[in-house]
């Protein structure tokens, strides 16, 4: 069978998630720049004119742009193989999904973007790889924006630079004691979460230079559990035996909850105050017609982390993906509900149940549109 092209680049954030999907599901494909005369004449039409990875095209011409719908795609087809059954687990691994691929992007862009020495003949050659013409001059440009307007607008400045690194530290703590522990973070078995958790952990902090040394160095436990979302095999030989499964009973780990009550101290205040700035817009804009393209960034969320202001760009999609988290919560039974409930509480993690944006979100034409 003719394999499916996965537009991507091995430094992107979003191509990491999708890929490492491809990967543990078995599917053939083969990843290229989005940067050939093919991609902007056939694909990028048929991606909504966004020239995002990943992005995906199969043998008969179809095309998926995004890496949550790419991930749906297959799920839908595939039995939902790697989605829990059991309720605790099921809302951990969308949680966690939520807040790797949308919650994360400080450290991402903190840890690729200020350490010039170790990082910049890296990411030129990479930059130079997504572009067709000029390649050179692009690259420069691409990277000249990146660091004037869109680090500052995600809060990586001066001010922020020793609480990204606190917390970043930690981060690395906390997964590697639960990756010392389980192969995976529910068991013996990739979940969404853990592709979500591709995205930050390995295109920018476990690839590029100065973060990769970090993980190697502070993480090892958790530096093998990204080379092991990248490989088709289970590849949890240190493990010893470990069966292909969630783990027994609904059991989320102690070392999880840890690490989502570390993920809380600066998810939680940023999904507030980027709701509370969307809502504001929604609120302005009544007249949005059902259909219109949702943008990626409406207006600036304001909050603070230990004591540290922070003004972020507040982003939809970031309740795109939470909505699958609270979607789920609400289709269970009571009890279940309670117990969750007491599990979030743990994590210090409740509110996220409650930040909803008074519009929903859709797909039309592979691009988010406001509902
Ligand atoms: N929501 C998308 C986001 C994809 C995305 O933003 N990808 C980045 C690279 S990692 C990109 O293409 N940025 C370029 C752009 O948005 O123009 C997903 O989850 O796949």
């Amino acid at each position: 069978m003719t394999p499916i092209t996965l537009y991507g680049s091995p430094m992107s954030l979003y191509t990491g998630r999708a890929r490492s999907y491809l990967i543990k599901a078995g599917i053939d494909y083969r990843e290229e720049p989005h940067a050939s005369r093919h991609f902007y004449e056939s694909v990028l039409p048929k991606a909504g004119g966004r020239r995002g990875i990943p992005t995906i095209e199969f043998p008969d011409g179809t095309v998926i742009r995004d890496g949550v719908a790419i991930v749906d795609h297959f799920e839908e087809r595939n039995g939902h193989r790697f989605s829990p059954a059991t309720p605790k687990q099921r809302i951990v691994s969308r949680l966690f999904d939520a807040i790797a691929a949308e919650g994360l992007l400080r450290p991402c862009m903190h840890y690729r973007w200020n350490f010039d020495r170790d990082n910049q003949d890296f990411l030129k050659f990479h930059f130079q790889t997504i572009y067709l013409e000029d390649s050179v001059a692009a690259a420069d440009a691409r990277m000249k924006l990146i660091q004037e307007q869109v680090n500052p607008a995600w809060g990586v400045l001066p001010e922020t630079k020793a609480l990204i690194e606190s917390l970043h530290l930690a981060t690395l703590k906390k997964m590697n004691a639960h990756f010392s522990d389980h192969p995976y973070l529910l068991g013996g078995k990739p979940c969404i979460g853990d592709f979500g958790m591709m995205a930050p952990m390995y295109g920018h902090l476990g690839r590029d230079p100065a973060p990769l040394a970090l993980m190697q160095t502070h993480a090892v436990r958790m530096f093998r559990w990204v080379e092991r979302m990248n490989r088709p095999e289970p590849d949890m030989g240190e493990f010893g035996g470990r069966e292909e499964t969630y783990l027994e009973g609904d059991e989320v780990p102690d070392t999880l909850i840890e690490v989502l009550k570390h993920f809380a101290i600066d998810y939680v205040p940023e999904t507030r105050a980027a709701c509370q700035a969307i809502n504001d817009w929604l609120r302005e804009n009544p007249e949005l017609a059902t259909g219109t393209v949702a943008e990626r960034g409406i207006g600036m969320g304001n909050f603070e982390i230990q004591g540290i202001p922070l003004s972020t760009m507040a982003q939809p999609f970031r309740f795109y993906v939470l909505k699958r988290v609270q979607d789920e919560f609400e289709a269970l039974g009571e009890q279940d509900r309670q117990d969750i409930a007491d599990l979030l509480t743990a994590c210090d993690m409740s509110e996220v149940l409650d930040l909803k944006l008074t519009r929903d979100m859709g797909r039309a034409n592979n691009l988010e549109v406001w509902l």
